[in-house]
């Protein structure tokens, strides 16, 4: 597989993946582990999303619940409060393809009727309505790996193999997505950095992304930002002094062969992403 030569096809729009894609991250919780509370509010999530798209995001996340390990499910009356006001706000202002993050069918149908492209589900189907949910509409899918619930999910880190396993468990997913009716074309998959891996375990996931590429066949999302084994290999740096190595993590794993990068600070990934992707571009050709 060239991952460079895959594309992704949301709302019946082919986005190429010839240039690493920037997803940058709009969380509007309480509670997130690096920007919880910053940019609640259509106003302030507004003003956050049009910085991103001017550093070059190519697609937002919109996250109206935490996943951080240890934490609690909110109600989904709660998440759609917090996500549909802002996701109004953003595709009535900006041109930019918008994703929903969330677990919960109910919160996804709503976002998607509101005009979100893609559904980000980091519990890849979890919910049993949300494979219907989507296949019903023309948007994008992140599958991403994840063990029990962000409240279990660190004490279910055995592996044998991590890459081997996370690959061969997301596999259901994508064939209950083909089920369903989700074209392969509209499916990313996400290793699920951080959901229930060791820190170890996220570094060797990395280091061997192109077997969750190549098993599953579908390009890979990594997102790595600010995750923790970023600020225990910088000495316990807080999160919000992890951008430096986060910008590591995007780099080695664009060279094992993630093309979309999910990040809270986009002008930092964009700028790495191209010249590293430039630099190994010309050393594939020179390799010809
Ligand atoms: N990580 C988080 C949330 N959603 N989605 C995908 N596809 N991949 C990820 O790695 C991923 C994700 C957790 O990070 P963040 O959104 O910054 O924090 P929080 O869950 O505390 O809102």
């Amino acid at each position: 597989m060239n991952p460079g030569s895959l594309t992704w096809r949301i709302r019946g729009r082919t986005l190429s993946l010839e240039r690493p894609l920037v997803v940058g991250i709009l969380n509007v919780t309480p509670d997130s582990f690096s920007d919880g509370g910053r940019w609640m509010g259509p106003a302030a999530a507004l003003e956050r999303a049009r910085r991103m798209v001017d550093e070059g995001a190519d697609l937002l996340d919109v996250g109206g619940e935490s996943t951080r390990p240890g934490a609690a499910p909110v109600l989904a009356g709660e998440e759609l409060e917090r996500v549909l006001p802002v996701l109004r706000a953003i595709l009535a202002d900006l041109r930019v393809p918008v994703s929903v993050d969330t677990r919960r069918a109910v919160v996804a149908r709503a976002a998607l009727e509101e005009g979100a492209d893609a559904v980000n589900d980091v519990s890849a189907l979890g919910d049993p309505e949300m494979a219907a949910t989507v296949a019903a509409s023309d948007a994008g899918l992140v599958l991403m790996h994840m063990r029990g619930t962000p409240e279990t999910m660190q004490t279910l880190t055995g592996y044998g193999d991590v890459a081997e396993e996370v690959a061969a468990e997301l596999q259901p997913a994508l064939a209950r997505a083909a089920r369903a009716g989700i074209e392969a074309e509209r499916i990313v998959v996400d290793p699920g950095i951080g959901f229930a891996k060791t820190a170890g375990q996220n570094l060797e996931l990395i280091a061997r992304l192109e077997v969750v590429g190549g098993r599953l066949g579908r390009p890979v999302l990594l997102g790595a930002s600010r995750k923790a084994f970023v600020g225990a290999l910088l000495g316990g740096v807080p999160a919000a002094e992890r951008d430096a190595g986060t910008v590591g993590a995007c780099v080695a794993g664009l060279a094992r062969g993630a093309r979309l990068f999910r990040v809270h600070e986009v002008r930092a990934a964009r700028q790495a992403l191209d010249v590293a992707d430039a630099i190994f571009r010309a050393g594939a050709a020179w390799a010809r």
